[in-house]
């Protein structure tokens, strides 16, 4: 079975929407009736299952602008040519573009398709909407295990670090990843490394507040390693899990931004053994082919360890994803799909890719 199939067997379904509201309403009595009666594996199970929904939805809706541009076009055209022609293969090339995926990799993934055209001897447009997705897929996993995961210190807390330009989306995404990480027991402390922007430590404090997280922040303009180095050793003494530090994203200047980022990497490093855990770099997909040279830039001064992509709802080009992978080489570890905590996701590829080709399977 290709992954086209095996995708939509995973997440597909053929229900309009009636019924699916109708399945649910039965699978919530249904869950009544048996909850006494059921070991509790099954319903651990169960709802392990209702939580993949959910997020699948949050994955459609979030990809709904792209969903709509790219894969309407790939429809259109498959409807335009029946069969595969050189012209089908530009009109494919330039969509392909369009969405942002990056040249390189486009140019690439149309040297495989027209080689797996030849060899399978494909003549049909119809037949080849699969082998798309299946490409689309393969520039993505490349034969590599996608760590997505987040490295946990083995004891003492976990330090991430957040980085990236202004207004990316910092702030929010350590706002809804303490609020994902407080729910699942774990505590929490934000430390308001950004002291450069007026009221930006005030707007740190509030959502630690908000999520009930612990808070460590100084006067604007302090010097953001002493605030970070203390805010370590509070975590350190109050049995913190997870410290997570906003940083200030001015990128005028690099060699500052470099100085900077060395010296609160040597900060962190002197209070936390192996300390940071990680370095998330923000991007904000709406801003596509600059994103991924803010990715190449950071890559450049500090150890990045994984790429948060936000805003992916508000671009039509979520083709991105593919790209930073092939050309900056950073897993993306989790994606913005809007403004709500729940809209923060673990980056998973076949969601992602069913989000996206939903209307074609
Ligand atoms: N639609 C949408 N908006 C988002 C997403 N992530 C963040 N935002 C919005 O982006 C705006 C900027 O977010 P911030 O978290 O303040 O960005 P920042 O990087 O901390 O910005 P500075 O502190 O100014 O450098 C806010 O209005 C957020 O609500 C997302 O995934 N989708
Ligand atoms: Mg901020």
């Amino acid at each position: 079975m290709g992954l086209f199939d095996k995708i939509k067997k995973m997440f597909g379904t053929n229900k309009n929407e009636e019924e699916q509201v109708k399945e649910e309403v039965q699978i919530e009595v249904e869950k009544q009736e048996t909850k006494d009666k059921e070991p509790k594996k099954v319903q651990e199970e169960k709802k392990e299952e209702k939580q993949v929904k959910e997020e699948v939805k949050v994955y459609e809706k979030g990809l709904t602008k792209s969903r709509e541009n790219f894969v309407s076009k790939l429809i259109n055209l498959t409807n335009k040519y029946h069969k595969i022609t050189e012209d089908y293969f530009d009109e494919l090339e330039e969509i392909l573009i369009m969405a942002d995926i990056g040249v390189n990799t486009v140019m690439d993934f149309m040297d495989r398709l027209r080689a797996r055209v030849k060899h399978e001897h494909i003549e049909d447009t119809e037949y080849l909407k699969e082998i798309i997705v299946d490409e689309l897929f393969i520039i993505y996993v490349n034969d590599e295990v996608i760590v997505n995961k987040i490295n946990y210190a083995e004891k003492g807390p976990t330090v991430i670090l957040f980085v990236g330009v202004n207004g990316v989306g910092k702030t929010t995404t350590i706002a809804k990843l303490a609020d994902k990480m407080i729910s699942e027991g774990k505590k929490v402390k934000m430390v308001a490394g950004d002291t450069f922007r007026a009221g930006a430590t005030k707007q740190l404090q509030e959502w630690a507040e908000r999520v009930g997280a612990s808070f460590t922040g100084k006067e604007e303009g302090a010097d953001p390693s002493s605030v970070i180095y203390d805010g370590l050793e509070e975590a350190l003494k109050d049995g913190t899990d997870v410290v997570l530090i906003d940083t200030a994203g001015r990128l005028q200047n690099k060699t500052n931004l470099m100085n900077e980022l060395e010296k609160i990497n040597r900060v962190i490093g002197k209070v936390i053994e192996n300390g940071p855990n990680e370095t998330l770099l923000i991007i904000d997909a709406t801003t596509g082919q600059n994103g991924i040279s803010q990715a190449k830039a950071f890559k450049e001064i500090t150890n990045v360890t994984g790429i948060v992509l936000t805003k992916l709802d508000g671009t039509a080009k979520g083709g991105i994803v593919l790209a930073i992978k092939e050309q900056v080489g950073i897993p993306v570890k989790y994606i913005g799909l809007g403004e709500r905590k729940e809209d923060l996701q673990v980056f998973d590829i076949e969601k992602y890719i069913y989000g996206l080709f939903k209307d074609m399977m």
